[in-house]
């Protein structure tokens, strides 16, 4: 059956239902931006006239807001806990909505088993017959629901299942065998998914697919608005709670030099937050009053935490400039308590990479703040400089409905084998093996340029560019240098000796094994190391003793997650 789009949300806001805190706030959410889905949904439905889109009948089980996980959110939407996963949950159940399908949410294992056709009292008894739905999304609370009450079909069916991982989950720790063996064992990871199965909350790697979420927009009267309405010298802190503000009295003495300092600090009516005497604190707001401040404020600071949240996004949009800490050693798993235990060795260079990378200046200003003069310094350029609403594509609601689209019209992780050899096989083939790639002129790269028939893929293979990085490098950065990014799904075709061959990487011999870094040339030695194991293809992977084999790719100007010819 095709999918129209949908321009009311009335059933889904139904469906939702505001037992608790929780949903009353995703709701609200819902409700706010309605009008922006629907316009988004129009323009989109517009561009893609004509393409048949499938209508996928989807589960949304939200594990975290279950009794059983301890539902440890809702109790704290009214007091400044993290709103992040709430804002996403409700703009993923929006998307999802608004793009046609035929959706079931579920906020209870109970529920979790009447979707599944599994009865009650069961307990884990495998699911018989097929499975009711194409496409599950959920996260790692309800992906251990899953397996406990679905049984063995849990295997059977786990290609069907998307997983929003805030952070994101790298295939050395995704892979149980060889996260055990090599230390990269965590308590959320080795499920043995397809990495991209993983959706992250900004483009974390491109080992996992990008989900997101969407910034409020502004329409031109709002913008005229926000012109006349900035106030020069006012400066909004970011952070909810006073621990966050904790140590910063330094930097507050500086910047009340230049403005007026205003924050949102949940506190209790009898206890005050701990914040100094010249910040007008407005207690947590409702979303809708923060943009409105937002939209006055000219400065939004943070000071490190939280980290990769929503609000800086928020802030940019309403016209501010962010102005946030570098990191310097950067913020991983490996050295800081809030990564400690998350499934991805990342390296968090500033308190929000993604709009330091892919913003920047004039919006985003990433300074050291323990240099209190470079601190003062950007202060004093955010107060000269006049900055207009910025919102990357990716963040509106027409740039999110278009990516998920693709997803799920093109992802497809059931599909078995990949239709090219593997390691193994692609040193037997017959006569001469084919040359699928080409130098391209006045560069290293390769390019895919097949004289057998390309298999089918998505994203499709005429997008991919193929680089040997340097030593110590990963295949996100390489591609990055080269204005491109890392695209796994690539992988599979490059494992190859033909791929080490165009690269003029000069083996001495050709062995393969399992390493999240491979294929690579190992560098003293020049010898080649193809992938034996496909889920640990990794972009992610770096290596002080490897060059690595990096599949790139294109992507659109504001949408990172799709190339040029991904729609
Ligand atoms: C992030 O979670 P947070 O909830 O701490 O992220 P924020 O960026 O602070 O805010 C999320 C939303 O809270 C709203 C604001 C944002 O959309 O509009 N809000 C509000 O309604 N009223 C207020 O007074 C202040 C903010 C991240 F998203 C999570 O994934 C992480 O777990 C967490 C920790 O790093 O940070």
């Amino acid at each position: 059956r095709q999918a129209y789009f949908r321009s009311d949300l009335s059933l889904l806001l139904e469906r939702v239902g505001s037992g608790k805190e929780s949903l009353s706030f995703m709701r609200r959410r819902m409700r706010r931006l309605a009008a922006q889905w629907a316009a988004a949904a129009r323009r989109l439905d517009e561009r893609l006239r004509g393409q048949y889109r499938e209508q996928k009948r989807i589960l949304v089980h939200v594990g975290f807001l279950t009794e059983e996980s301890g539902d440890v959110f809702s109790p704290k939407v009214l007091k400044g806990g993290p709103l992040g996963e709430m804002v996403q949950w409700a703009d993923i159940l929006t998307t999802l909505h608004v793009l046609g399908h035929n959706l079931k949410i579920s906020l209870s294992v109970k529920e979790l088993q009447g979707s599944l056709g599994v009865p009650p009292g069961r307990g884990s008894c495998p699911l018989t017959g097929p499975l009711p739905f194409d496409l599950i999304y959920t996260d790692y609370h309800g992906l251990q629901q899953m397996k406990q009450h679905m049984g063995l079909s849990f295997r059977q069916h786990r290609c069907h299942i998307r997983v929003i991982d805030t952070f994101g989950t790298e295939p050395a720790y995704n892979n149980e065998e060889y996260a055990t063996l090599h230390g990269y064992r965590t308590n959320w990871g080795y499920w043995n998914l397809n990495c991209k199965q993983y959706m992250t909350m900004f483009p974390h790697t491109p080992d996992n697919s990008f989900m997101g979420f969407v910034t409020e927009e502004l329409n031109q009267t709002e913008r005229f608005n926000i012109r006349r309405g900035k106030v020069n010298n006012m400066a909004v802190v970011y952070g909810k709670e006073a621990s966050m503000w904790k140590g910063e009295e330094k930097l507050l003495t500086i910047l009340h030099r230049y403005m007026d300092i205003h924050g949102t600090v949940y506190y209790e009516a009898q206890r005050p937050p701990e914040v100094p005497a010249f910040v007008r604190n407005h207690g947590l707001l409702p979303q809708q009053e923060l943009q409105q401040l937002l939209r006055k404020a000219k400065l939004f600071l943070g000071f490190g935490f939280p980290y990769e949240g929503p609000a800086p996004l928020e802030a940019i949009a309403n016209g501010c400039v962010f102005l946030q800490p570098k990191f310097s050693p950067p913020h991983s798993s490996l050295n800081h308590e809030f990564f400690r235990g998350k499934p991805t060795s990342r390296e968090v260079s500033s308190q929000h990479p993604y709009t330091e990378q892919y913003i920047g200046k004039p919006h985003v200003i990433t300074v050291d703040f323990n240099n209190s003069q470079e601190f003062e310094m950007a202060v004093q350029d955010i107060l000269k400089e006049k900055v207009e609403p910025f919102i990357p594509y990716e963040y509106t609601c027409e740039g999110m409905l278009e990516r998920v689209n693709a997803y799920i019209q093109h992802q497809d992780f059931c599909r078995h084998s990949s239709p090219f050899p593997t390691a193994n096989e692609s040193r037997s083939w017959p006569g001469n093996p084919p040359t699928p790639f080409l130098q391209l002129p006045n560069s290293t790269a390769l390019i895919w340029a097949p004289n057998i028939t390309a298999p089918a893929c998505w994203p499709p293979l005429s997008a991919l560019r193929l680089f040997l990085s340097s030593e110590d490098s990963s295949c996100v950065k390489t591609c990055q240098d080269a204005g491109l990014i890392c695209e796994p799904s690539y992988f599979p075709f490059i494992n190859n000796m033909e791929a080490f061959n165009g690269l003029n990487a000069q083996c001495e011999s050709l062995e393969a094994e399992k390493n999240h870094v491979f294929p690579a040339v190992q560098v003293d030695s020049r010898e080649c190391f193809q992938q034996k194991e496909p889920l640990l293809f990794s972009c992610a992977g770096v290596s002080a003793k490897h060059q690595r084999l990096c599949p790139c790719r294109d992507y659109l100007h504001g949408q990172v997650a799709l190339c040029r010819d991904c729609l």
